[in-house]
């Protein structure tokens, strides 16, 4: 019998394109940006040097002003729209990689403080520079979230595109998505519907507003302020805001241990800023923190899986701590594998259409994570466990139905197995 780990290891060699990984084969032929930095925590657990080379290559497509896009186009390709051709992001980050024009969760400074975690348990004393290197390109992406994503200062970060989410048809943005309009310039050529069946993926009506969305951007030649005064799809995201709270708060650490302490104070108040965004968008109704839509000014009472992700971040009190346990194993009952990305009691809920019900393993990683923090282990070590069997069960795809515990979307896919490294430790 092949050995899972062994396998997991496979898997992101197999997707290695020389010092990055591609999330998997044909269907993302790039580097994408929260991607790479979960499977630079996968390779961690076998492989420091591989680790920092994967997210060294990353940070080559950052741009001038200081945003890590969300994907870096290495090498052509044509398995994959839109390509840069549609982008047109070349003033932005001269003699780079080309780059998409929009950015993804910063998952980066979370797995920096793993990596560094790793080198100090292996002793090694020559990665310094290079820690140092990455922790800088991570401050300025930090410092670009705030000033390009929250310049009234809520203390949330706002997505002007759902693919920025990470969770592209989540029915979180479905109210919102339906205000941009369908036209497009651009002839929208899909590739992904020649990978993954279509009853899987976002509709078409999606792919020409997604595309709009990036036709708008690029007319305002990717300058942030143009685009948060043109944006036709503005939300103040709580898992994106989650991510990079907890992710300052793991720089904070990174800091502490390099001796920074000018970006220490820094550090400190963006993360306060970022807490307190958070706290108040705890939601009674929906037992969970919940987006708001900047356009409509409405919150975003749709039970998916961002409304736990700020346990990442957040040290819930006691009544928000039992009802989001309650809530969790509730969206869990009947389930052959949980969590869903969309309660399965919600009219939205399809069990097999993307990140509208199926179950992802770097979420459960990152919900399990936060129950942990929030003295929830019991349950978090049920989501792992459940996260692990269905891995083995079904393999490394990119998710799976949770009513039937099938592996659905691309399979052999790198985050999968980095999940599956990391909690299978
Ligand atoms: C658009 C690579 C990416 C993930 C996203 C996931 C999907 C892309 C797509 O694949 O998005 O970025 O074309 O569907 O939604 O979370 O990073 O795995």
């Amino acid at each position: 019998m092949v050995n899972v780990t062994d396998a997991a290891r496979a898997i992101l060699a197999r997707n290695d394109r020389g010092g990055y990984t591609v999330p998997t084969d044909g269907l993302y032929p790039f580097q994408w940006n929260w991607d790479s930095a979960f499977v630079s925590m996968g390779f961690a657990t076998f492989d420091i040097d591989r680790a920092y080379q994967e997210l060294e290559r990353f940070i080559q497509g950052q741009w001038n002003n200081g945003m890590f896009p969300h994907i870096i186009f290495h090498v052509p390709s044509d398995s994959y729209f839109p390509g840069p051709d549609v982008w047109q992001t070349e003033q932005c980050h001269s003699k780079k990689p080309m780059t998409s024009g929009i950015t993804q969760p910063p998952v980066f400074g979370i797995a920096l403080r793993f990596l560094y975690e790793a080198v100090l348990v292996t002793g090694r004393h020559d990665m310094l520079e290079r820690t140092h290197t990455l922790f800088n390109a991570a401050l300025r992406s930090h410092r670009w979230w705030l000033k390009a994503r929250d310049p009234d200062k809520r203390g949330l970060v706002a997505i002007l595109h759902p693919w920025e989410s990470g969770s592209d048809n989540s029915p979180a943005w479905d109210e919102a998505l339906a205000r941009v309009p369908t036209t497009t310039k651009t002839e929208i050529c899909r590739q992904d519907t020649k990978h993954v069946n279509a009853t899987m993926r976002p509709r078409n009506i999606d792919y020409q507003r997604f595309t709009h969305l990036v036709e708008v951007y690029r007319e305002c030649q990717w300058d942030p302020i143009k685009q948060w005064s043109h944006a036709p799809f503005k939300i103040a995201d709580v898992q994106m805001t989650a991510i990079l709270a907890r992710a300052t708060a793991d720089l904070i650490w990174m800091a502490s241990q390099l001796n920074l302490s000018d970006a220490l104070e820094e550090l400190f108040t963006m993360h306060q800023l970022l807490i307190n965004g958070l706290n108040s968008r705890w939601n009674q109704h929906i037992r969970g923190f919940v987006s708001l839509d900047l356009i409509s000014g409405k919150d975003i009472e749709k039970p998916t899986q961002t409304c736990f992700i700020p346990l990442i971040a957040l040290e819930l009190d006691s009544y928000q701590r039992k009802s989001i346990q309650e809530e969790i194993e509730r969206w869990c009952q009947g389930m052959v594998i949980g969590i869903p990305t969309t309660a399965p009691f919600s009219p939205d809920f399809e069990s097999k259409r993307y990140w509208r019900g199926p179950v992802w393993a770097v979420i459960n990683w990152l919900i399990a994570d936060g129950l942990r923090k929030n003295q929830l282990k019991e349950l978090a070590a049920i989501i792992e466990g459940n996260t692990i069997s269905v891995i083995e069960r079904a393999g490394f795809c990119e998710y799976f139905d949770p009513i039937t515990g099938e592996g659905l979307g691309g399979n052999t896919f790198s985050w999968t197995a980095a999940a599956y490294l990391v909690l299978r430790r």
